[in-house]
């Protein structure tokens, strides 16, 4: 109905809409290219057409119910697991990022395969991703073709649902937080562009942009030029006395610790994926990805328990 409506107020908006440009097919267009023309424009339409659903989904989006904090392989898990079990909650991803899937978009180092171990599996066959299985390994690893079919699978379940908004190349900047009896609980997210945030040194008054929602979902990836962003701040708010510290690659250890210790690290704010292990001291995996995908499962799971409380 929707696909429909859209084409319907297009042809209305187009003054030139008739069979010349309508409802073609692309074996309709082949080898008809001298006379090929596009439907008319004004730059104006263009304009209006992106700032008009931005700003709605800005405003709409300002009161969310569960914010997700960076769309690496975690943070698109998590969204997936809530978004298509919970089409009544409201959720915004926060990438800071122009290209949401953080590490994801090569299995390690420079190479294309992904190694999820099992059980990771089950969460290639909920989102529809072929694999191979890899038998008799010792361990027992089942390869992705490509990373990037992973990530563009699972990103395109993400974009698609209606109750998800990908807000990319915005950063978080800091955490909304009201008293609580704990100390305090975390209350919503502080945003701006990234390319503002990046400048905030060399110019001033740049203020930011707010999202309230009652449960946070920090999936930043390890420390880094960008990552562990909320448990660094949480740091620094004195919230928790300090970091543990990543450890040292131990991938049997290492996934396992991830996958648990996935959490509400403070009254609000549920931490998943790589930044866990800041917090915790948890050794690092490496190219290894199943820890990501069943983190966001967890990470689901914890999120609606607070939700449902
Ligand atoms: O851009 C970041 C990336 O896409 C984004 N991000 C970081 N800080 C942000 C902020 N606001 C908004 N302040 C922010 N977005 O968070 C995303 C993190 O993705 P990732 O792939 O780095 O983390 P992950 O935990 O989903 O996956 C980790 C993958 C790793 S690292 C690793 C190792 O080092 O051993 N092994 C695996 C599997």
């Amino acid at each position: 109905i929707e696909a429909t409506t859209l084409r319907s107020k297009s042809s209305i908006l187009n003054s030139a809409s008739n069979s010349t440009f309508a409802d073609k097919t692309v074996a309709d267009l082949a080898g008809r290219w001298d006379d090929f023309k596009f439907a008319p424009i004004r730059e104006s339409q263009v304009s209006r057409a992106m700032t008009r659903r931005y700003f709605k989904d800005l405003d709409d989006y300002a009161e969310s119910d569960i914010v997700i904090v960076g769309a690496g392989s975690c943070g698109l898990s998590t969204a997936y697991m809530i978004g298509k079990a919970r089409p009544d909650l409201k959720i915004a991803i926060i990438e800071a990022s122009v290209s949401p899937g953080g590490g994801a978009w090569l299995g390690g180092q420079l190479f294309s395969a992904m190694v999820m171990r099992k059980p990771a599996d089950a969460f290639l066959r909920e989102i529809d991703v072929p694999y191979e299985d890899e038998g008799d390994f010792v361990v027992e690893d089942w390869t992705v073709k490509h990373a990037a079919l992973f990530t563009s699978t699972i990103l395109s379940h993400v974009v698609s649902l209606p109750n998800v908004k990908l807000f990319n190349a915005t950063c978080v900047e800091d955490l909304i937080t009201r008293p609580h009896a704990d100390g305090v609980r975390i209350a919503g997210v502080v945003t701006n562009w990234t390319l503002v945030s990046m400048h905030h040194d060399d110019q001033s008054c740049m203020d930011p942009n707010t999202i309230n929602a009652p449960v946070i979902i920090s999936t930043t990836g390890h420390d880094g030029p960008m990552g562990a962003f909320c448990v660094k701040r949480l740091v620094s708010m004195q919230r928790i006395e300090k970091l543990g510290g990543m450890r040292g690659l131990d991938m049997n250890v290492a996934e396992d610790a991830i996958v648990k210790g996935t959490r509400e690290i403070v009254p609000g704010l549920i931490v998943g994926g790589m930044e866990l292990s800041e917090v915790d001291g948890a050794n690092r995996m490496g190219p290894t990805f199943g820890a990501m995908a069943l983190s966001g499962v967890k990470a689901a799971e914890e999120a609606l328990k607070i939700i449902d409380q």
